[in-house]
């Protein structure tokens, strides 16, 4: 890095996986503050999170220096080694299980996101198939319902809220749960006129600025979606132009959907058939400017996946795939005459092994980009289909964000290696044989970001300052290991900016066309592609499957008959669990100006409901499913449906070395036990649990 006393850096921010591009003032090596890159968003505007990054950088509780474990898993009782040692040790303990077992019986957990080749081509090096990451716990079901209807995951297309006239939220919170773009292109096209109704079980801040909102039963969202497609069908309001030129299966879907009308919804839901029948007249007047939001955290119930599926069957209907204001599909480099980035993945040879959670083959309908890390510790503990020996996580947390973190940990114990990389300590860190500290997002260079969109443009995570404490950077960390485990080659650099470099090579780029504003657009224009010829669907038809071909393949049927979601019994509720706008799940709870804002969770619970349990705002009380107790502060409110109880997610954290976080308030996924299970979207149904509520004796 250069000299001078004060700097402006462009990056990406890494508080969260959003990754809004950042403007960083750095003076004397030292972050002085962290805005939005005004370039790209068109503001310095960011969210909290991303600007507290800042005191993140010089906390004395982040990881600090490589750890070996000396005392029991479990324990936290660590000794502070060299890089030398770390990466020696983990690297002959992988050689062992290779030599012994095969490269397969190695795992690669991940975080995911736009940053994972550096992680998809070290494991792939080392001969394993098992590359898996978060999705399980967050959007594996919206994911694969797409692929299963269009052959493609849910980002492979973009919202157009700018010319979007009428939008339906389901529990898509996205003024809380936020990404700082996507939270102000909602709010210009709201000013614009955009109407939009929010579905969810309890208010939240973006249900306060619908035009509509809808509190319904958890789960119900999909008898709502039905008869809103049995009025669109029966009426006609549906594009025929685009339903014949593009969609296969009509027929069958006109047939299924004949008995969900709006009365038969508003005996699941609640919502008067009138309402749902106005609100498929409204968006089928706006059509094909509509969006139906997919959802983000979509990992709900058992049949989150047919709920999904049948969003991206309201699209279709209204023409809205490529559409002004609906959805447009995301190009990458070629779309704009770039020849691509290159990708480190694409260097070790193909890997024929199957994989250890059955994507491909127990589940032939669920994408091998995502796998399934609920299904790692059972496979470690049966040794089926063959032995796991050694587990690298990297920036990710299942103790945190899967259910059931006692079942987790009886996998874990059986490794005979588990590495963690953090910039955290986090829970599962307390279960490593090796802790590397990375080097924070401020801290280091990552590879090229390939950022595809109507618009596709190349991005850059920039180190602004000198790594602290003994971090180091990823590129380094894999490429380290890499080398002791004689598949260097596959890493051909010796510096980040020597792999930048070879990166762009086919394009014509460098590392230096990033400077002035922290991007490179490839297109000055939006690239839209031709509604009559020019749509790209990879499903078998090439065309968008009502009945889906690779579903009728796996013996999965499209259109199985509606199932209501389990009541709850009496005094008994279904526990949902979400996001606020100041924190990133349970990782950003230990940060001290966050903490300060907020370091508890409480339970929301309706105040009838309450009363009848002698509950009052403020009590404590007891939360208890599957012989797990919890106490938490109950929120007494009118703002949640009687059949729920909701608080936020990642609260409770049993990770002693975050002293503002230990322990504070509930932690949610404990009382989730027996769901780390694989849903037909390949999800695990995390609002699948039932607790019962007391006043806390
Ligand atoms: N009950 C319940 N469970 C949930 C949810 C819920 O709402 N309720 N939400 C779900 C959702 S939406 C998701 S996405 C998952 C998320 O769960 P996880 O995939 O576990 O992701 P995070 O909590 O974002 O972060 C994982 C780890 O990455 C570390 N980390 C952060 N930055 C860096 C970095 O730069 N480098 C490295 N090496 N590590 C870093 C953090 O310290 C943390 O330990 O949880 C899911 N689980
Ligand atoms: N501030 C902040 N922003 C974030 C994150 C963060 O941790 N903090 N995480 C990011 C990530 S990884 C993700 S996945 C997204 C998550 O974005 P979202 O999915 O929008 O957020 P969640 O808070 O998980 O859940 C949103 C709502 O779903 C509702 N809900 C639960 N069950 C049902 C149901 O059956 N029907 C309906 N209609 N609603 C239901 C809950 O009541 C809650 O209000 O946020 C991203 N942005
Ligand atoms: S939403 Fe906030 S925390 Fe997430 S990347 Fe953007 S600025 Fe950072
Ligand atoms: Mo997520």
């Amino acid at each position: 890095m250069s000299e001078t006393q004060e700097q402006i850096v462009y990056s990406v921010c890494a508080m969260c996986t959003v990754r809004c591009p950042i403007e960083i003032e750095v003076e004397n090596n030292r972050i002085k503050h962290i805005w939005g890159n005004p370039h790209i968003l068109g503001g310095r505007f960011l969210c909290p999170r991303g600007a507290a990054g800042k005191v993140f950088e010089n906390d004395d509780e982040r990881l600090q220096q490589p750890m070996i474990r000396d005392g029991k898993r479990g324990a936290g009782q660590w000794r502070s080694v060299s890089w030398e040692e770390a990466l020696d040790f983990i690297a002959a303990r992988l050689k062992k299980i290779m030599d012994e077992d095969g490269g397969r019986s190695i795992v690669l957990g991940d975080r995911g996101g736009g940053f994972t080749d550096l992680q998809k081509a070290f494991i792939k090096s080392l001969g394993s198939p098992n590359y898996f990451n978060h999705h399980g716990s967050c959007s594996s079901s919206v994911h694969n319902a797409h692929n299963s209807i269009a052959g493609h995951r849910r980002n492979t297309v973009s919202y157009d809220y700018k010319n979007c006239k009428y939008c339906i939220l389901y529990g898509r919170n996205l003024f809380e749960a936020l990404g700082t773009k996507e939270a102000c292109d909602f709010m210009d096209a709201i000013e614009s006129g955009m109407k939009f109704v929010h579905l969810d079980p309890r208010w939240n801040y973006t249900a306060a600025k619908a035009h509509k909102f809808l509190m319904l039963p958890p789960g119900t969202d999909y008898a709502f979606n039905l008869a809103l497609i049995n009025v669109i069908i029966r009426e006609n309001l549906y594009d025929a132009e685009f339903v014949d030129r593009w969609v296969v299966g009509f027929k069958e879907l006109e047939n299924f959907v004949l008995p969900y009308t709006p009365q038969w919804a508003e005996k699941e839901t609640g919502i008067p058939a009138k309402e749902i029948t106005e609100i498929a007249h409204e968006a089928a007047e706006a059509k094909p400017s509509v969006i139906f939001h997919q959802g983000w955290m979509t990992a709900w119930t058992e049949n989150d996946f047919y709920f999904r599926r049948s969003i991206y069957i309201l699209y279709a209907l209204m023409g809205a795939y490529e559409a002004k204001g609906g959805l447009l599909f995301n190009k990458g480099e070629p779309a704009a005459g770039y020849k691509p980035v290159k990708m480190l993945a694409s260097l070790p040879p193909k890997v024929e092994e199957k994989r250890f959670d059955g994507v491909g083959w127990k589940y032939p309908h669920l994408s091998a980009d995502y796998g399934l890390a609920q299904e790692l510790p059972g496979a470690i503990l049966s040794g089926d289909p063959y032995p796991i020996k050694g587990f690298i996580c990297y920036r990710f947390d299942p103790l945190a964000s899967f259910p059931d973190p006692v079942a987790y940990v009886e996998g874990l114990k059986k490794l005979d290696l588990l590495v963690v990389i953090d910039v955290n300590y986090s829970l599962i860190s307390r279960w490593a044989d090796v802790v590397l500290p990375e080097a924070t997002f401020l801290e280091r260079t990552d590879p090229v970001l390939v950022k595809k969109g109507p618009k596709p443009e190349l991005w850059l995570r920039r180190q602004a300052v000198e790594p602290k404490y003994d971090s180091r950077p990823k590129w380094w960390i894999f490429k380290q290991l890499a080398e002791r485990l004689g598949v260097g080659q596959y890493f051909p650099y010796n510096t980040i900016e020597e792999l930048i470099a070879w990166q762009l090579e086919d394009t014509g780029l460098t590392l230096s066309d990033f400077d002035a504003k922290g991007y490179v657009p490839l297109s000055k224009k939006q690239i839209v592609w031709d509604r009559d010829e020019g749509l790209k669907f990879n499903t078998p038809s090439k065309k968008i499957e009502f009945v889906s071909g690779m579903l009728t393949e796996a013996g999965i049927p499209s259109f199985p008959p509606y199932e209501s979601p389990k009541k709850p019994p009496k005094g008994h509720y279904r526990l949902l669990t979400g996001k606020i706008a100041i924190h990133t799940q349970g990782t950003t709870l230990n940060n001290p100006y966050l903490n300060e804002i907020q370091s508890e969770n409480k339970l929301w619970i309706n105040s009838k409901e309450a009363w009848e349990l002698g509950i009052e705002d403020g009590d404590m009380v007891e939360v208890s499913a599957n012989g797990v107790t919890q106490t938490i502060k109950a929120a007494v409110t009118d703002y949640i449906h009687p059949e729920a109880v909701y608080t936020l997610h990642g609260f409770g954290r049993d990770v002693p070395e975050q002293t503002r976080a230990a322990h504070r308030g509930m932690r949610d996924n404990t009382l989730m036990k027996g769901l780390l299970q694989v849903s037909v979207g390949g999800n695990c149904p995390i609002t699948e649990c039932f607790v019962k509520v007391e006043p806390a004796s």
